[in-house]
């Protein structure tokens, strides 16, 4: 008997440490990945950079605060009464029972109406403040597309195609439509952005703000398959005057080849086996099923935002994509020669 309510105990423990553990991998609080993104600020709604996830974190606190006050009182009155009234080895009789209490009744059910009443009143509020502001003509339009397992950034007014960096100049309202290539995928910025689906064949919308400069991590928050953890992206907010020219130069031309060497990695990118999946300046399926590679190098990460982008990295992913993200869609075998070329010809592509 005793034997087996230990077993019982241990294993109630056991099962508290596991509901522990599932929650802090559920809020992403394990070590991050050995190429994660450099010292952005902790990628938390609590840490706001924009209007919305500012409101986000007040309502939080607010909630958080009265739950805390409520649970304070309420274990306050369980414990004084466990140890103040608890039952002494002379006390023989039960005590006197109490009936028809109806201010006791009213008081504790009267306040917990009151509460969720309040609660509902700052939640209306909240959803008033963040919802979208009324179109102007200086918003910025994005169209986002979740690809397995990366993000394509497109903005239709400017012509610019990118992957995975999302800039936006800060305190403008941006504007997107969100679609899915392939399954559903989830949109989320804790810092600046609510959460949206992203869905096949539906357009979802959302808008977002940055009123802080920085860089702010987003994350594919809806399972999506083998590398739903590897389908990340940054969203560079920085001041109009950057992102002018950040805008005028993916609006150029991709690099012209300088030597023969470049020359064949051109032609390979734009009429061999590249041209499938990549889009290269005109060049390309046009409706390309994998990143633009125009302005590559301009971007600080590729392959969902995972891995730093230089010369070594570019090379291992051409050597061997499939193990360096495992499962990804650009399952090909490259030659020794094709690599050389192509590699000494994407490095310029700034
Ligand atoms: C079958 C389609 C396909 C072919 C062919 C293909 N790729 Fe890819 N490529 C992809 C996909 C899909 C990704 C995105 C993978 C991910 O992030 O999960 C990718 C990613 C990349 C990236 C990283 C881009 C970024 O910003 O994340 C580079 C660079 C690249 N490919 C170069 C090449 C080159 C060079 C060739 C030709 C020698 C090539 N690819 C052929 C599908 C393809
Ligand atoms: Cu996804």
């Amino acid at each position: 008997m005793k034997c087996k309510l230990y077993r019982m105990r241990s294993l109630k423990r056991i099962s508290g440490l596991i509901s522990i553990l599932t929650l802090l991998v559920v809020s992403g609080c394990v070590p991050a990945a050995k190429n994660a993104a450099p010292d952005t600020p902790i990628p938390l709604f609590l840490n706001p950079a924009s209007p919305v996830a500012a409101q986000q974190a007040r309502l939080y606190w607010i909630i958080f605060i009265m739950a805390a006050v409520v649970f304070v009182i309420v274990e306050g009155l369980l414990l004084y009464n466990v140890f103040h009234h608890a039952k002494k080895p002379q006390d023989q009789e039960t005590p006197p029972q109490q009936y028809r209490q109806y201010v006791v009744e009213a008081v504790y059910t009267g306040v917990p109406i009151l509460l969720v009443i309040l609660i509902f009143i700052l939640m209306m509020g909240t959803i008033k403040a963040i919802a979208a502001p009324a179109p102007k003509a200086s918003d910025l339009k994005v169209h986002v597309i979740g690809h397995r397992w990366w993000w394509e950034f497109d903005y239709p007014d400017l012509n610019v195609k990118t992957a995975n960096e999302l800039h936006i100049p800060v305190n403008t309202a941006v504007r997107m439509d969100l679609d899915s290539f392939d399954v559903i995928h989830s949109f989320y910025v804790p810092q600046l952005s609510g959460k949206i689906d992203v869905i096949p064949g539906v357009t979802n919308h959302l808008w977002l703000s940055g009123n802080t400069i920085g860089q702010f991590h987003g994350q594919c928050s809806e399972f999506c398959g083998v590398n739903h953890a590897n389908m990340r992206f940054t969203v560079i907010v920085e001041s109009q005057a950057d992102f002018d020219a950040w805008v005028a130069n993916q609006q150029m031309p991709p690099a012209q080849p300088q030597n023969d060497l470049q020359q064949t990695g051109h032609d390979i990118i734009v009429n061999g086996m590249c041209s499938a999946c990549h889009d290269l300046g005109e060049d390309g399926p046009g409706n390309a099923t994998a990143p633009d590679l125009t302005h590559l190098m301009s971007r600080q990460r590729f392959a969902g935002d995972i891995f730093d982008l230089n010369e070594d990295n570019l090379r291992r992913w051409l050597e061997d994509t499939q193990a360096m993200k495992p499962g990804n869609d650009m399952d090909h075998k490259f030659s020794e020669d094709q690599i050389k070329a192509v590699l000494a010809y994407l490095i310029t592509l700034k």
